[in-house]
């Protein structure tokens, strides 16, 4: 059993994990309608390993014989300008998300929940990957997004992304 404390904070971050997903999903819609079908592939696939991540939530909360419960989640919002804008974006977004991980963490100190504690630090681990990924594709668009012709190679690149469960 967790304390309602980690329950509430973990259903929170179920709602933040779903509304990743949706941020990424329409990220995704705006790259595929200006033609840039590999960005378009990439934030695809990086929509369903964050409802893989709301999902890992929902099993451990339901496996600690306590309740989720699901909320609204908010519209996604976000510039729908250059690449290397909605990349810069991502980048802010996903920062968001390490703190809210954060945040888990030391509630889990503070309740010591050590099994909770263990849970979390994967998800720790996964947003150091994630920000590390994006900011070595805002590097790339930095230093080339500027051609055209670069940015095709970008797209390309982006293209070959694989969706992966992610190995919890
Ligand atoms: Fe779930 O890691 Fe991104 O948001």
């Amino acid at each position: 059993m967790i304390s309602d404390k980690i329950r509430d904070i973990l259903n929170e971050q179920i709602n933040k994990e779903f509304y990743s997903a949706y941020l990424y999903l329409s990220m995704s819609a705006y790259f595929s309608e200006i033609g840039l079908y590999g960005f378009s592939n990439w934030t695809k696939v990086q929509s369903k390993e964050e409802l893989d991540h709301g999902m890992i939530l929902f099993e451990y909360i339901l496996g600690r014989k306590s309740q989720v419960y699901l909320s609204q989640i908010s519209m996604p919002t976000f510039e729908m300008n250059t690449p290397l804008e909605v990349f810069e974006q991502i980048y802010e977004h996903e920062r968001s998300i390490t703190s809210a991980i954060d945040s888990v963490a030391n509630m889990t100190d503070s309740e010591c929940d050590l099994a909770t504690r263990n849970f979390i630090d994967w998800y720790l681990r996964e947003q150091i990957e994630e920000e590390d990924s994006v900011s070595k594709i805002i590097s790339k668009l930095k230093a080339f997004g500027q051609e055209n012709s670069a940015l095709f190679l970008i797209d390309k690149e982006l293209g070959k992304r694989e969706y992966t469960s992610p190995k919890y």
